[in-house]
């Protein structure tokens, strides 16, 4: 199951690498894979701070919603606010991307997420962990990965050549 973590306020880098060390403490959940962080611009709404933003692999027991029901708590505990506005800047955000090969749509979710495919800053990374992910209804992330414009996400480290995060 892979996480989308993202951040572009109040020290964004700072905000993923504690994301990314509280999802290995979720329970009956192992942390497997960290991608590297990624730097880019703002897509959607553009008045707003430059994006952090990393993809993780996690193996759980828990269901889908339980699993949002943590992620949501973390985003809260981030100092997570909303302010009602579609795509505003945020502490931290953490998106279920792709859950095994199985399909959701509820009013909570919607897995595989439903623009993952035109996002370079979830491609990037999802392809240096996974290029043979089989996405359901979309096909090889390797495959996606090839129809996107990476010229603006900025790798803060080489790929593969990350920076050890915690104890992996
Ligand atoms: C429209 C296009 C709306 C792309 C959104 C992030 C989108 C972002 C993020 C970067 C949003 C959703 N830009 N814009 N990283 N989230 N770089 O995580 F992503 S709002
Ligand atoms: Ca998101
Ligand atoms: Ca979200």
């Amino acid at each position: 199951m892979y996480i989308g973590v993202g951040s572009n306020l109040n020290e964004p880098v700072n905000q993923v690498q504690n994301a990314i060390e509280e999802l290995a403490e979720i329970p009956d959940t192992m942390r497997v894979l960290v991608s590297t962080l990624v730097h880019s611009p703002p897509l959607g709404e553009c008045a707003q701070p430059d994006y952090i933003n990393a993809v993780v692999a996690l193996v759980t027991q828990l269901a889908p919603e339980s699993l949002l029901d943590i992620l949501q708590r973390i985003e809260s505990e981030h100092g997570r606010t909303r302010s009602g506005k579609r795509w505003d800047a945020r502490t931290l955000d953490l998106d279920i991307l792709v859950f095994g090969a199985r399909r959701i749509a509820t009013e909570r979710l919607t897995v595989p997420h439903p623009h993952l495919h035109e996002r370079s800053f979830v491609l990037g990374p999802l392809n240096e962990l996974a290029p043979d992910l089989w996405i359901t209804g979309l096909g090889a992330v390797r495959v996606l990965a090839q129809q996107i414009d990476f010229s603006e996400l900025q790798p803060l480290t080489e790929y593969g050549h990350r920076k050890t995060i915690g104890a992996n």
